[in-house]
């Protein structure tokens, strides 16, 4: 149990953003699947991505890790290897689908494992696609469950109109795509994150992207090629929130990829009331990332629904935190995918945020925050979610004691340095630990 405490803490100074996660899985996925040398600088080295290395190092690619920097040798999907024990996902839903959509076009036989919390998460969503493209995957609940057992066969290509926005469902259905007979097309009714079309692209691939439609042609080799992920803006959130929500504060937060398909976080903080300033754009490998000021203001509640729900799904958790401290009534609506995270998101929030006296219920598809309201401190469970652990961390800058987090290990998850961080942001007079 992890207790963090403050007393009238101001947050200040630069931050360098940690790498983005969906990013780093995709460039070890794709280096593992181009034949020849990968080089990622940027690299997360977050549990979750840890899992993607270890598994196609199963498979029998070569990958050397220094620091943030990832060398990546492959002798091509075609020559990849059976490998000789079970493939663990740990607690990672990216890897776990993703891995789905790759080994189904693979040329081996694997079984496909992950930690309780990943046991319990949906796989019909992505199985389900890919069976229509002749992918032969079982498993229990009709292959809807870890474990699952995927071999490898050809595939023919499919045209899918998604039921639920999910970029790991889209991005499945496109790596399959990728090695079926055919052009495969996507069509969501939202448009999630695109990170794996662009990198996609970058490695060579033949995708066209318009808007809600993605198209990748079957059949063309890939070949190395260097990535450098930018900063993880799901990771900034948690400090952007702190840096809205405390007064006197602002931060700097250099490296924020800034890929339209997430900056829903930068939409609410200004439409919430916080000064948000963009300076510095670049862009590389097809993402864009800038460096980022936010400082606190007076906040106001919002409503957060429709497209704008998958631009900012990871951040909901530290979302309602804010809203909190808001005034007004805040409503976050169509985000029923929560209750399908690492743990269900709207409950987990809900029953969190209550102990600290949060004026908070949970709908169906969301939650209604009544606010400003005084918070105090608590015990907070994270449920090992990385998400909830970090928002309980947040939390402890606006209360008036101490909050102890249960599991706050799971924030290796996505935030190896999240406490460090923390404490460097923080100005004297302040206590974590
Ligand atoms: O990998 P995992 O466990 O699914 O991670 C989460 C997270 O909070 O880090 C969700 F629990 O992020 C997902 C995100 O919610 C990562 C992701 C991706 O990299 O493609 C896409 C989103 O999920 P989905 O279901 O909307 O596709």
């Amino acid at each position: 149990m992890k207790q963090v405490e403050f007393n009238k803490p101001v947050l200040s100074g630069e931050l360098l953003v940690p790498g983005d996660k969906s990013i780093s899985h995709r460039a070890v996925m794709l280096g593992s699947i181009a034949k020849g040398r990968t080089h990622i600088t940027g690299f997360l080295n977050g549990d979750d991505c840890l899992r993607t290395i270890e598994m196609f190092k199963q498979l029998g690619v070569s990958i050397e890790r220094k620091g943030t920097e990832v060398t990546v040798e492959s002798p091509g999907m075609q020559n990849w290897k059976t490998p000789d024990d079970q493939l663990y996902a740990g607690n990672s839903g990216t890897t776990a689908r993703l891995m789905l959509g790759i080994l189904a076009g693979s040329t081996i036989t694997s079984t496909l494992t992950g930690d309780e919390s990943l046991s319990l998460r949906p796989m019909n969503r992505v199985t389900i696609p890919l069976q229509m493209t002749g992918a032969k995957i079982t498993g229990k609940k009709d292959a809807n469950l870890l474990p699952l057992t995927i071999k490898g066969s050809p595939l023919t290509a499919i045209d899918y109109v998604m039921p639920v926005a999910s970029a790991q469902v889209k991005s499945a259905i496109l790596f399959a795509g990728l090695n079926a007979d055919g052009t495969t097309t996507v069509t969501e009714d939202k448009v999630s994150r695109d990170h794996t079309e662009r990198m996609l692209m970058h490695f060579g691939a033949k995708v066209d992207s318009l808007e809600k439609k993605v198209s990748i042609t079957g059949g063309h080799a890939l070949e190395g090629i260097d990535v450098h992920v930018p900063g993880d803006i799901s990771s900034a959130a948690f400090f952007m929130v702190a840096a809205a929500m405390i007064e006197g504060s602002s931060i700097t937060f250099e490296n924020v990829g800034l890929n339209p398909t997430r900056t829903g976080i930068i939409d609410v903080l200004q439409e919430m009331g916080a000064s948000v300033e963009i300076l510095n754009e670049t862009n590389e490998n097809g993402e864009p990332a800038a460096t980022v000021k936010v400082t606190q203001d007076n906040l106001r509640g919002t409503t957060i629904g429709g497209a704008l729900i998958p631009r900012l799904i990871d951040e909901l958790p530290v979302i309602a935190l804010l809203a909190t401290q808001a005034k007004g009534t805040t409503i976050i609506k169509d985000a029923e995918e929560l209750r399908v995270k690492e743990t269900d998101r709207i409950a987990a929030v809900t029953t969190e945020l209550k102990k600290l006296g949060a004026n908070i219920e949970a709908t169906d598809d969301g939650m209604i925050i009544h606010g400003p309201t005084p918070l105090r401190g608590s015990v907070m469970d994270s449920y090992g979610d990385h998400r909830l652990g970090m928002m309980a961390a947040i939390a402890a800058l606006a209360t008036s004691g101490p909050v102890s987090i249960k599991d706050s290990e799971c924030i290796n998850i996505s935030y190896p340095n999240f406490f460090e961080d923390l404490d460097t942001l923080v100005g004297n007079g302040s206590r974590n630990n």
